[in-house]
């Protein structure tokens, strides 16, 4: 069995984020989402989400550059030929340089389609055995009062950790404080690579407070100096922007850069390669977790799915639909009980994407169809 794609809709949509969110680098007020659906000769959908955000802060790539290189590369090298298996399109992508997040929406969509080709839940086709993903919520700078009170709101919910926001200025002080409330809550801050080595007296001073992890306190691009402040920290490094493939996650375990991996699938090309860099991480002991993007719908699904893997043994920073927005796009909305979601077994992503909602934050679409013979 294949899946021959012949029609590809993008869509545009824009999103008002419920509360705006801050990060070492800045504030995001509204979201803007790349839907992209795939339709095969038999009528079968599959959806995908580009994850890149307006500008190109957190990577390279922006919603407009997805775009660009989706129309004039990546669909038609999806519509040259049929798709046996998804992780063919890792290969045949990668005459494209980079451009993970463009790569990842439309590979995503493909592995709905064969997912539902097969009958299965995305979760099964990609090996996935958890019937339930456990979640933390990740809170952006903000006054500490609020903090404190999202923080409070969030473990009511039954959230499994907490993850804030540093950066120079906004760490010690603030992680101090929390714990001065809560004292056990499984925390751990994120600092987007707002560090350099000089700042290691600060980072060192971190290790008072029992955080589970420090994700990416430096260079985007950078191994080697994460390396040199693991070795010098107690406290777990974990590496989300430095890890960008299956190369960069051996590289950073085989220098000790990091003892934990974020893996987000559109920072890493796709769901095959996020794969990859599970089973090499479990080869090497080294947990991972399920990253989030302050994803719509069926980026939610997409990331609760990959989640099922076995060996994503730390909480995902997949919070509910309700956390980002008003109303998501999806039916039903990702909901979270007890700080775990219950994975839907339905075909696919286990979601419908309603219609209805995504037309009313549609800016523009396009359709793209196969030519024949
Ligand atoms: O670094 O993990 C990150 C949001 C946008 C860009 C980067 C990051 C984040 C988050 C929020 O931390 C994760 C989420 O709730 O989706
Ligand atoms: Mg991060």
């Amino acid at each position: 069995m294949f899946v021959q794609i012949h029609t590809v809709i993008l869509r545009y949509l824009q999103m008002e984020l419920k509360s705006p969110f801050t990060t070492s680098f800045g504030t995001m007020k509204t979201r803007p989402v790349l839907l992209v659906e795939v339709v095969d000769e038999d009528g079968v959908c599959g959806w995908g989400e580009g994850v890149a955000f307006s500008a190109p802060w957190y990577t390279e790539e922006t919603i407009e550059t997805t775009w660009h290189m989706l129309e004039t590369f990546l669909i038609p090298l999806l519509f040259q030929a049929p798709v046996y298996h998804p992780d063919e399109l890792r290969d045949r992508f990668s005459i494209v340089r980079r451009n993970y997040m463009a790569k990842a929406a439309l590979e995503g969509a493909v592995w709905d389609a064969f997912a539902k080709r097969h009958g299965v839940s995305l979760s099964s086709a990609l090996g996935g055995e958890k019937k339930e993903v456990e979640v933390g919520v990740s809170i952006g700078i903000q006054p500490i009062t609020n903090i404190l009170k999202r923080i409070e709101q969030a473990l009511a919910e039954g959230y499994k950790r907490i993850k804030i926001k540093i950066k120079p200025g906004w760490d010690v002080d603030v992680v101090r404080e929390i714990r001065h409330h809560f004292p056990d809550v499984p925390l751990m801050v994120d600092a987007n690579s707002a560090y350099s080595l000089r700042d290691i007296d600060r980072l060192k001073a971190l290790d008072d407070y029992e955080l589970l992890m420090i994700e990416q306190p430096l260079a985007v691009d950078d191994i080697v100096d994460h390396a040199k402040l693991q070795a010098n920290l107690n406290t777990p490094i974990c590496l989300d922007e430095s890890i960008c493939s299956y190369e960069d996650a051996k590289r950073a375990i085989e220098l000790k850069s990091c003892r934990v991996v974020n893996i987000k699938i559109g920072r890493v090309g796709g769901l095959t390669e996020a794969k990859r860099i599970h089973d090499l991480c479990q080869q090497h002991h080294i947990p991972v977790w399920c990253g989030g993007m302050l994803e719509g719908g069926v980026g939610r699904a997409h990331s609760i799915a990959l989640a099922t893997l076995p060996h994503f043994s730390l909480p995902s920073d997949t919070a509910a639909s309700a956390n980002y927005w008003e109303r998501d796009f999806i039916d039903p909305e990702v909901t979270v009980d007890n700080g775990r979601i219950f994975v839907r077994q339905q075909i696919g992503i286990g979601y419908t994407v309603n219609l209805t909602e995504v037309e009313r934050r549609t800016v523009r679409s396009k359709i793209y169809k196969r030519s024949r013979g």
